[in-house]
């Protein structure tokens, strides 16, 4: 009998050897790992609404600037080396002569003083409708040549 008991005894542990064995072996086996779902929700990036632009009042009514500037002449230069005026302005040119015989002309504008003499004082009015840098002198001899010039810029209406 106790033989038959020991051998019992053997056999399950043997059995439970197994089995553990076998357990062991089981959870060797991978359980499908599971690979994290890395759906990103990726941001929808807005984009910052920049649709409320600077909006320039357009009330603005249509009269043109009127400009002048007093210019005068000498042998041989213009006082104003420089004028700068907006696209439709009007410009007035007062023009004298402090010395000598002067006019003064811008020929895209298709303005021209008369020639004057000193003491005599002219003018003459244009609208700046184009937009540049022009060059305004003396159409008296070779007073131009000699340097007796100026620029205009007429810059953009806004
Ligand atoms: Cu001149």
């Amino acid at each position: 009998m106790n033989k038959t008991l020991s051998v019992i005894v053997i056999i399950i542990l043997i059995a439970g050897g197994f089995w553990f064995f076998m357990r062991a072996d089981d959870t060797q086996t991978p359980s499908t790992k599971q690979t994290p779902s890395t759906a990103q929700t990726t941001p929808v990036t807005k984009q910052p609404s920049t649709s409320s632009a600077t909006q320039t009042p357009s009330s603005q009514t249509q009269t043109n600037n009127r400009v002048v500037f007093n210019i005068k002449g000498t042998k041989f230069a213009y006082d104003k080396k420089e004028l700068t005026v907006t696209e439709g302005d009007m410009v007035t040119i007062n023009f004298e002569s402090a010395d000598g015989f002067h006019d003064w002309v811008i020929d895209e504008f298709n303005a021209a003083t008369k020639q004057v003499d000193v003491g005599v004082p002219t003018s003459v009015t244009f609208v700046a409708d184009k937009v540049g840098v022009f060059e305004y002198y003396c159409s008296v001899g070779n007073h131009r040549a000699m340097g007796m010039v100026g620029k205009l810029t007429v810059v953009a209406k806004q």
